[in-house]
């Protein structure tokens, strides 16, 4: 028929077109750094939305979501998992754009994390979340430079930052089990030692979520069995942790059953699977006992490219509504055109905006707290404000990201929640991000952790450094950000004096 056809939204380089990103940019890179790295965000942002693009709806075409073969016609168990091509493709080019290498290789010290971030925001919403084995694999690489073996640091290390495909490694984060994922001190998994000169242990147990099980290894926690007494301790104490190659020289999975591959509402690309563990071979990392605090360095830094995860898919989203509101006409106005809808659309922007803000700030601190040197009084004021803001980053942005998400896909109508248009790949894909990593419930009790450990000190740093913040915000534009500031400021106080004059971790809990 020859009646009206809607002129679709498109989606042009995902840097060039996308201010918030290049002004944040502006703000915490020197010029030199900006100047030499833009190139490469141009094209990478080209790719978002060609290459990779393509690989990431390759992943997504129902058809190719992970398969599981347990046996093979000769009732051999073989536990083969397929994968789409463009998970596999998604993977090199991760390794050759440097996504984890950049952070490693440090061409830009401590700004070497906002230039890696900001290539991960640009390549995250077209991955169909592959970003998530990069954040464990940038986690894990993280654990080995700070407590791994120097054989660690010989073997696993170089493949984990690796720019070559052949070579690069991406490692699983294994802790969740059937009777705790947010509280791990249930975990059934047990370690015995099996030669104590090469520090090599065996594993059995069950794994109940395992997401990167394409990975080429792992790190995992397990309840360490005493060699002198036989004996296990229980509670979170009794958990080491412990990192193993996936297979053994000979090909065989080590020591690993793959029960079942998750039925999920979104992630669909991933490889969640459940995991028996029968004699995995492993090495214990940092001390006995120490898993949790040992493994939290990679939660700190998976939970970051949680809340950029979401930000960069809202970015995505909202700029599909945005270009939908130029073409799309509602009365003898564009959409655009008309304050209600214009009005919708700012009110997500500002949730985008203070979403990429906070994420960045994180990121500019994580890199700060890995490179400045450790006497650095600076050093030790990042690392108290990045301990607070790590879970509340994840949470609050996470939280209000993926909200957001879902009001775009009504900016479009009922196009909106058509498969194509690709928002709700993104919303699917965002809304585990509130989950895994620590909900949003137990993020807040890890910020009451770190009032509680440091008696409430860490707010009062971070009160400091905000208002510092919020003074020189002052000098530059005083009468547009006055009020906010004096708000900000006038609660920042309250709950600072809230937590200094209170010793009842009870009455603090509740009034979170
Ligand atoms: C784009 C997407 C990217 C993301 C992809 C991710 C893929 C999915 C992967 C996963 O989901 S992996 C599983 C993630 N699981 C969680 O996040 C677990 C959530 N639960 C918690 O975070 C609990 O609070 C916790 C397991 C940490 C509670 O454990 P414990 O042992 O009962 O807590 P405890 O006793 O308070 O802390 C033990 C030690 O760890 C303490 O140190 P000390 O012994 O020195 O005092 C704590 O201070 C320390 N600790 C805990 N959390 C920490 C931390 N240290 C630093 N940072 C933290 N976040
Ligand atoms: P529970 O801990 O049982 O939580 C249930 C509810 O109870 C939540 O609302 C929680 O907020 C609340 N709750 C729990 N404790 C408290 C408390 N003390 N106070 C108040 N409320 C509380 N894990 C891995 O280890 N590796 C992976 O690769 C991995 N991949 C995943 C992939 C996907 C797609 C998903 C969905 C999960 C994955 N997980 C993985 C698991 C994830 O980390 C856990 O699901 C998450 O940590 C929550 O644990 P749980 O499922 O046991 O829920």
């Amino acid at each position: 028929d020859s009646g009206f056809r809607q002129e679709p939204p498109r989606l042009g380089n995902q840097y060039d077109e996308d201010p918030v990103l290049q002004n944040i940019l502006k703000r915490l890179l020197p010029d030199t750094i900006m100047q030499e790295i833009e190139p490469d965000l141009k094209q990478l942002g080209n790719r978002a939305v060609t290459d990779i693009y393509a690989m990431g709806e390759d992943v997504e075409d129902p058809n190719n979501y992970p398969r599981l073969k347990q046996y093979d016609a000769w009732c051999r168990r073989v536990d083969e998992i397929t994968v789409a091509q463009g998970w596999k493709d998604l993977n090199d080019v991760a390794a050759q754009e440097g996504l984890v290498s950049i952070a490693y290789e440090r061409p830009y010290q401590e700004y070497s994390r906002i230039y890696q971030f900001a290539k991960s925001y640009l390549y995250s919403p077209s991955s169909a979340l592959y970003s998530c084995p990069l954040s464990m694999t940038d986690g894990a690489a993280r654990v080995i430079e700070m407590y791994g073996t120097e054989e660690m640091k010989q073997t696993f290390y170089p493949r984990l930052i690796s720019r070559d495909p052949k070579t690069f490694y991406t490692s699983g984060q294994w802790m969740t089990e059937r009777p705790g994922g947010s509280d791990v001190s249930r975990s059934e998994t047990q370690a015995e030692l099996v030669d104590a000169k090469t520090n090599t242990w065996k594993i059995s147990g069950f794994k109940w979520f395992s997401s990167a099980t394409t990975a080429d290894m792992t790190m995992l926690l397990a309840r360490t069995i005493d060699p002198a007494t036989g004996l296990v301790q229980q509670g979170s104490r009794g958990l080491s942790l412990y990192i193993a190659k996936m297979r053994k020289p000979d090909g065989q999975l080590n020591g690993v059953r793959v029960h079942r591959l998750k039925d999920k509402y979104g992630t669909k690309g991933l490889p969640t699977a459940e995991l028996e563990l029968d004699g995995m071979e492993a090495q214990m990392v940092g001390e006995p006992g120490r898993g949790v605090a040992t493994i939290a360095s990679i939660l700190n830094i998976t939970r970051i490219y949680a809340a950029i995860g979401v930000v960069c898919s809202l970015r995505r989203c909202l700029a599909i509504a945005k270009d939908f509101a130029l073409k799309r006409q509602a009365g003898n106005r564009t959409l655009d055109q008309i304050p209600l809808h214009i009005t919708t659309l700012a009110r997500l922007e500002l949730v985008f905006r203070a979403g990429a803000q906070i994420s960045f700030y994180a990121v500019q601190l994580l890199g700060r707290t890995e490179s400045l040197p450790e006497n650095d009084p600076q050093r030790k004021e990042d690392m108290e404000v990045l301990r607070l803001l790590t879970p509340v980053a994840k949470a609050f942005v996470c939280r209000i990201g993926v909200d957001a998400i879902s009001e775009t896909m009504e900016a479009l109508g009922g196009q909106g929640y058509m498969e194509e248009i690709g928002i709700g790949k993104n919303l699917r894909n965002s809304q585990v991000n509130t989950i895994w990593e620590g909900t949003t419930n137990v993020l807040a009790l890890d910020v009451l952790r770190v009032l509680q450990k440091s008696k409430g000190a860490a707010l009062e740093t971070f009160a400091q450094v905000m208002n510092k913040k919020i003074a020189t915000a002052l000098s530059t534009s005083p009468t547009l950000l006055a009020d906010a500031a004096k708000r900000i400021q006038s609660s920042m106080n309250a709950t600072c004096a809230f937590v200094a004059n209170t010793q009842d971790p009870v009455a603090v809990e509740t009034s979170m």
